[in-house]
């Protein structure tokens, strides 16, 4: 009945189709073998790594070391204060015997912190089309992630089709069509200037006729601080209702992982506009922080459903708690 989008990790990397060849890595259902690196990479766990190598002392300087860390790696200070507050009363009575088993104990926290948002999106079957609407701040990596997500459902054999709800940005609608060229799938598209609203309620007409199984709408980058603008989610929303009141089925916000703790302010004003069913936390790989996970799954709740990890059509995960806290910070003695 249910279409989980989340699978174990393969071992060996399926057959390239040419759309492939653009990016260096595979398929976000198999083991990219650089993703992991990719998180290493940040901030978060760069500093947390060094602090664990370096610091030989179970003490008050290593934990007030940690606690920046986490606190400069954006895990903001909810996040942190519980997770110092813990660790300081273990290490008071004697649980740690060194210096990894805290990290060790660290790590669970983190894993722990993160379960209740890890949660797969699933596409019913018996909805047709089901509907994703898509948003974000500009530049979030709204519409890298649609061409992402397109791929990988093709992958799973469903039927999908793309709305170019972005009718603000000129280029906008060329970008989305790009990305349906590469996976194949058709994009319903109008003149540039067109009311996003009417765009997307024609797309889920099209999808319906052609029985599609998913249709994903991109929409304009906007600030969560434009009133104005949000409210045209909201009528973008409730025009998508008239069609199938059911509409949209998930409404993903993206979020650019670098966004610091004014990602937990996007969130919250998406959600209250439009009522979110989950985040994508883009650009973890590279010189992201790492933290801001924390900080939502503490302060937001609303679940993630992927990350991203990198700007091809496969750098895209489903988000798994302690695939993610293995990837951030390896365990310890197992340094690569
Ligand atoms: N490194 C990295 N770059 C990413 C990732 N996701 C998206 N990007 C890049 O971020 C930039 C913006 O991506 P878009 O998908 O155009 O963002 P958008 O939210 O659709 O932007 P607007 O439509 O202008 O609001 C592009 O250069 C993408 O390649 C990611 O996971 N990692
Ligand atoms: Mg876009």
């Amino acid at each position: 009945m249910f279409r989980f989008f989340k699978r174990k990790p393969e071992a060996t990397p399926a057959a390239a189709d040419p759309a492939d060849a653009v990016t260096a890595s595979p398929a976000p259902d198999i083991a990219l073998p650089n993703w992991r690196d990719r998180l290493r990479g940040s901030l978060l766990g760069r500093q947390v790594s060094a602090l664990l190598s370096s610091h030989p002392r179970l003490d008050d300087d290593l934990l007030d070391q940690l606690e920046t860390s986490l606190l400069s790696a954006d895990v903001g200070v909810k996040a942190t204060s519980e997770v110092l507050d813990d660790l300081r009363r273990r290490m008071q009575a004697r649980e740690f015997g060194d210096v990894p088993a805290l990290f060790k104990h660290l790590r669970r926290q983190l894993v722990t912190m993160l379960r209740p948002i890890e949660q797969a999106l699933e596409i019913r079957d018996g909805v047709k089309p089901y509907v994703l609407l898509v948003v974000g701040v500009n530049g979030a990596g709204k519409t890298t992630t649609i061409g992402k997500l397109a791929k990988w459902m093709k992958r799973e054999g469903l039927d999908v089709m793309l709305a170019a709800g972005d009718t603000f940005r000129a280029a906008a609608v060329e970008q989305l069509k790009t990305w349906g060229d590469r996976n194949h799938v058709p994009v319903i598209a109008q003149r540039d200037g067109a009311d996003s609203a009417s765009v997307i309620f024609d797309a889920i007409a099209a999808a319906k006729s052609r029985n599609a199984d998913v249709l994903i709408a991109d929409t304009a980058g906007r600030l969560h601080t434009q009133a104005g603008l949000m409210d045209e989610l909201a009528k973008v929303k409730r025009v998508m209702g008239k069609l199938d009141p059911s509409a949209p089925h998930e409404t993903l916000l993206v979020i650019d992982g670098n966004t610091g703790q004014n990602a937990l302010n996007q969130a919250r004003q998406f959600h209250q506009a439009v009522g979110l069913t989950g985040l994508v936390v883009t650009k973890l790989d590279g010189t992201a922080k790492g933290g801001v996970v924390f900080a939502l799954a503490r302060e937001i709740g609303v679940p993630i459903r992927f990350i991203g990890v990198g700007e091809g059509i496969l750098d895209l995960r489903v988000f798994d708690a302690e695939e993610f806290v293995d990837g951030l910070l390896p365990e310890p003695g197992n340094h690569a």
